[in-house]
């Protein structure tokens, strides 16, 4: 009896796990920080990849009070995607759509969480947010 249930029970951990893994929304809570790496010129540089329905990376961390430049680029699709960052406060720092040509923001921040989504939405559907399109930049004092 033992024998039997426990490869089950262990094969519906392994399958709920995957499940979670793949669950919108919840994917940059996990995910490893992508640090923005700085370059001889003192400038953090990042690129987020923004697609249907995610931003890769989604956790990323960079220094506060030095340069940050991200440069914003989209997977292939037809789907309208849009970059938003707000800042601690919920202000917007950025609003901008997602093209075929890479964009690129400059900012300078203090210390904080800063979130950034995709606001689209069709129709009735979920937000492109709430379907995952979301992430955390952490600027470290
Ligand atoms: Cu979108």
């Amino acid at each position: 009896m033992y024998s039997v249930a426990t490869p089950i029970l262990g094969m519906i951990c392994r399958v709920l796990a995957v499940a979670a893994l793949l669950q919108p929304g919840m994917a940059h809570a996990q995910e490893i920080p992508t640090a923005a790496s700085t370059g001889a010129d003192g400038v953090q540089r990042v690129t987020i990849v923004g697609g249907s329905y995610f931003f890769h990376p989604a956790r990323i961390t960079a220094r506060a009070n030095r340069p940050l430049e991200i440069t914003l680029s989209i997977e292939s699709g037809v789907i309208p995607h849009r970059f938003v960052l707000d800042g601690p406060d919920g202000k917007h720092l950025a609003n901008v759509p997602l093209g075929a040509n890479s964009q690129v923001i400059h900012l300078t921040l203090k210390a904080g969480d800063y979130v950034f989504y995709c606001p689209n939405r069709l129709l009735w559907f979920k937000s492109h947010r709430k379907r995952g399109m979301a992430g955390v930049l952490q600027v470290q004092g």
